[in-house]
């Protein structure tokens, strides 16, 4: 009887639609010094009361996991127990997420139809800016419709293609598959904004097209804003919890490792592959233009790694010289600009074992060569928060990097 009453509170308390508050969760930090600790950390990670910001990717690197209120005296017991030091950074998760919305009402602007970022859009605002530039610069601008998400709203990107001719390379870049990595949309509507809008970027388009897709995840997004600001996956909803990890989702080595099959995780791979409204769209868009899409970027937050495949394994791939040299290309300009550097490397050995991600679907099922997962620098106390004031360097900086790759591009394929 018990368990029953337990179970419906839990089913009760992840399907409510009500805000979700974080009051009590802590975020702890630890760094692992040797295998056993690590791999106790490791243990942890499919278990839906802990939520790994940083998760545990070498000896000696620093883990950064928030843990749920009813949790957190066996977990330190368990720390202390296997004598494993741990500090608590964030003491009170709610109060900081308080504090990112009065600064998101303050920094808001009326922003229909054009972009901002001085604070972080919703959805409708980057969709209508979407529609108008579309409409402003009709020779240059192609709004995209690539399908819809679980809860109907329309998946919107652009075609920017400032040239004429066939056969033209086209860079192919995504933001927002994780809802709460609320830095990787601005970065996609910065290029955006750059190639269309800033006319001295016209010779950026003239030979490569570039297809950008701001938001891939926008029921998950808009739920950041309106009840749990920490949701990462989709808002489909499962037996017990909602939502999949779009990002373990995709059909290349599914489930093979760092991806779980508890619905409650915050790295569910779904029930099958593509179980996801967001992930087939992208993968009909994929099929669709496979063999014109050369570079392949999915913008992600946070922790500054340039990121390419494989995922799945810690096999290097094929071109690995050629992909590690265009990620130090790219690094350097950004570091050119404000001394932000970037850790290169296949996501298993520079990061964790992951299978399931566009990154390694895209150069694996279609085909394309050169593929990168960006996390974007962190910010504010939860590191998915930056300050408003953070989006303008960020952009700013990253747009340097997006034009080392164009050039990159440029010279090999045209
Ligand atoms: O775990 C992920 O999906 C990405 N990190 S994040 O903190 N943004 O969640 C990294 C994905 C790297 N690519 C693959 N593992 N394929
Ligand atoms: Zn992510």
């Amino acid at each position: 009887m018990r368990f029953i009453i337990f179970a419906l509170v839990c089913i009760g308390f992840v399907l409510t639609e009500e805000p979700f508050h974080y009051d009590g969760y802590k975020v702890y930090q630890i760094i692992p010094k040797t295998v056993d600790e690590a791999y106790y950390l490791r243990s942890l990670n499919e278990a839906p009361e802990f939520d790994f910001w940083a998760q545990p990717r070498a000896l000696n690197a620093t883990v950064t996991v928030m843990v749920s209120p009813g949790t957190q005296a066996s977990f330190e017991n368990d720390l202390l127990a296997k004598n494993m030091d741990f500090s608590v950074i964030i003491d009170d998760v709610e109060s900081t997420v308080q504090d990112e919305n009065f600064r998101q009402s303050r920094t808001r602007s009326v922003a229909r139809g054009s972009v901002s970022f001085t604070y972080f859009m919703r959805y409708d605002e980057i969709v209508s800016y979407l529609y108008t530039i579309a409409e402003a610069y009709p020779n240059i601008v192609q709004l995209l419709v690539i399908g819809q998400s679980y809860e109907g709203r329309d998946i919107v990107g652009v075609r920017i293609s400032g040239g004429s001719g066939t056969n033209r390379p086209e860079i192919l870049v995504d933001a927002g598959i994780h809802a709460r990595e609320w830095i990787a949309p601005p970065v996609a509507l910065y290029i955006i904004n750059q190639l269309v809008e800033n006319t001295a970027n016209g010779y950026l388009s003239q030979d490569v097209d570039w297809v950008i897709i701001p938001s891939l995840n926008p029921d998950g997004y808009e739920f950041t804003h309106t009840n749990t600001r920490l949701w990462r996956k989709t808002r489909t909803p499962n037996t017990s919890c909602y939502g999949v990890d779009p990002n373990r989702n995709f059909d290349y080595h599914w489930m093979l490792t760092g991806a779980s099959d508890n619905q409650c995780s915050e790295i569910y791979a779904g029930p099958t592959p593509f179980s996801e409204k967001e992930t087939q769209a992208l993968k009909d868009y994929l099929s669709a233009n496979e063999d014109r899409i050369k570079l392949y970027l999915t913008f992600h937050s946070y922790g500054n790694y340039l990121l390419y495949p494989w995922g799945y394994t810690s096999a290097l791939p094929d071109n690995n010289d050629e992909l590690y040299a265009l990620g130090v290309k790219v690094n350097n300009a950004i570091r050119a600009v404000s001394g932000t550097n970037y850790i290169i490397g296949t996501s298993t050995n520079v990061l964790y074992a992951a299978a399931g991600g566009s990154d390694d679907y895209v150069k694996g099922v279609n085909g394309v060569d050169l593929a990168y997962c960006i996390e974007l620098p962190g910010g504010g106390n939860t590191g998915f928060n930056p300050a408003a004031t953070s989006i303008w360097p960020i952009v700013q900086e990253t747009w340097e990097g997006v034009k080392a790759y164009h050039d990159y591009i440029k010279e090999k394929y045209v």
